[in-house]
Formats: C-alpha cells, structure tokens, sequence
C-alpha cells in the first residue's frame, strides 16, 4: 500500500472499512502481523493450533475443507478461540467461479464459510463479477455479518511459473479500486504501488497478505518459493503468511514468536518506529 510507511494504528484510524479498521487494531493489540496457515486435516489440529498459537498472531488462516471432520463443533471452537485471543479468520478459499456458484459457495453451504471468515479471498480470472456477487451477499440487509466481511483479490501467486503477474496484476488493482466496499486489498509478494495508476487518492489503502514466508526454506518440492519475513514486510506486505515454517516447526509456539518478532521489527523499522 502506498500507506505503508505509517503505523497501523493511523491506518486504523483512518480506513473507510470496518474489518481493515480492525485488523490493523488487532495487529497493534498483539504487537503482531503474523498470519498462521492452518493447513490441518482434522478439527482437533486445527483447534489446537489455534489455542497455541492464538497470543501471538494476528490472523488465523482455514483451508476448511482440508478438514475430513468439519462439524459445528469446528465452526464454533473456531469462533470461541478467535474470541478468546482476540484474532481474525481468514478463509484461504480462493473464489474463481460465476456469480451465482460463488454466492453459494460462500454462504450456507457445506463449509459455511461467511459464518466463520472475516475475510476471504477470490481470483478475479473471469472479470469483476466475482467480487459483485460476493460484496452482494456481504452486504444484503438480512445477512448476519453485515458489515463484519471482506476480501481480498488474489493478485499475484508465489508458485513457479504463475500467470497472475503484470497485466493481470494490474487489472485485480483495477477492480479492487471499483469495489472498495467490499475489497480491502490483495494476497500479494509485494506492495503494488510500482503498477502505474495504483496509486490513488487520500482514502485509499490496500491491505497486502503476503504469503511464501519462510525463515529458512526458499522452495518446496511443489514450486512453491519462499522469501523471508523481513524481506516481505520491507517490500511492503502488511501481514505474512507462515504455514510450515510456523506448524511444521519441532515446536510451533517458539517458532510463532521468532516470526513475530521477525516480522514486527521489520514493520517498525519500515514506519520508522
Ligand atoms: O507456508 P506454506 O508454504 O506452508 O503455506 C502457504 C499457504 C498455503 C497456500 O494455499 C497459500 O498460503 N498461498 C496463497 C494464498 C494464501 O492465497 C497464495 C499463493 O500464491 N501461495 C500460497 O502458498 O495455504
């Protein structure tokens, strides 16, 4: 974001959008900008990371439907834990298809996700009806988390070889500026503002996800690739994503503080804290 060089608690202040606005509350609350990605496959993996991990980061990241027991006992502990150590839910789902599959896929449901997510991101490959439809189910009167949502546009990918670079880019950039009632920024490598055009006036502020954070891996045997959690947040990432780095880690507690610590300084060096 071209606000990067402020602190998060004027970007608080100022933001148009109740969950960016909270978000950035959260992350000044917990002195944390860490997203854990709970790649879990079942409800007690997934609730007991939560509970560990829950004091030191900002945002806990779903695949909801790695979970070969989702229930409403996943939903709810899910809440209950986001309640108890005051952090986010973001639903990794990756929305690609029509409007009206996409509605569906979002509310009610098999994995109910606009109960649990406060926010969720979509890929905007088939134009920005994506993001009509979803701000649509996000803001009709009778929806219960009116105002509680948003998402984020899918704008580059960390994996060798990803179309979704310049021209596409710059296109999810171009939405997200038509939609800010509903988008409140990008899962991105990097802040976007070298794209010409991407900056834009005063009220304007897009939050980065970063995800391909590790502080000792570069690859994965899958093309994933990897920078470091100072290397991200200096380029300008708001919030990186960890999975294995943080998980997988002989022990995930002591590996969630590293990246926290890791990740604050660099946001603070960057804001001139
Ligand atoms: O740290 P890792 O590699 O264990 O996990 C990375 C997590 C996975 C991916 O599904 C997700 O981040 N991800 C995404 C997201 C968040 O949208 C986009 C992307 O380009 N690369 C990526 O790894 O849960």
């Amino acid at each position: 974001s071209s606000k990067s060089t402020l602190p998060y608690a004027t970007r608080a202040k100022n933001h148009l959008h109740p969950v960016a606005r909270r978000l950035f509350d959260v992350a000044e609350a917990k002195k944390s900008n860490v997203i854990i990605s709970a790649d879990m496959g079942t409800t007690e993996e997934l609730l007991k990371l939560a509970d560990q991990l829950g004091p030191y980061i900002a945002v806990f990241k779903t695949h909801i439907d790695l979970l070969s027991d989702l229930s409403d006992s996943t939903i709810s502990g899910l809440k209950d834990l986001a309640a108890k150590h005051n952090f986010m839910i973001f639903e990794d789902r990756k929305f690609i298809d029509i409007g009206h599959t996409v509605q569906q896929q979002y509310h009610d449901g098999a994995l109910r996700i606009s109960e649990f997510a406060h926010v969720v991101n979509a890929s905007v490959l088939a134009g920005d009806g994506i993001i009509e439809a979803l701000e649509q189910t996000m803001a009709a009167p009778n929806f219960l988390y009116k105002d509680e949502r948003a998402m984020l546009i899918l704008s580059e990918m960390t994996t060798a070889g990803s179309l979704a670079t310049g021209d596409y880019t710059r296109f999810c950039i171009e939405i997200a500026k038509k939609h800010k009632k509903s988008v409140i920024g990008f899962v991105a490598t990097q802040a976007l503002t070298h794209f010409r055009g991407s900056e834009g006036g005063e009220d304007e502020d897009f939050v980065i996800f970063t995800t391909g954070v590790n502080a000792t891996t570069k690859v994965d045997s899958l093309g994933q690739q990897y920078q470091t959690p100072s290397s991200a947040i200096s380029r300008g990432s708001d919030f990186i994503i960890v999975g294995r780095g943080i998980y997988a880690a002989p022990n995930p507690v002591a590996a969630v503080k590293h990246y926290q610590k890791e990740s604050w300084d660099a946001y603070l060096a960057r804001t001139n804290q």
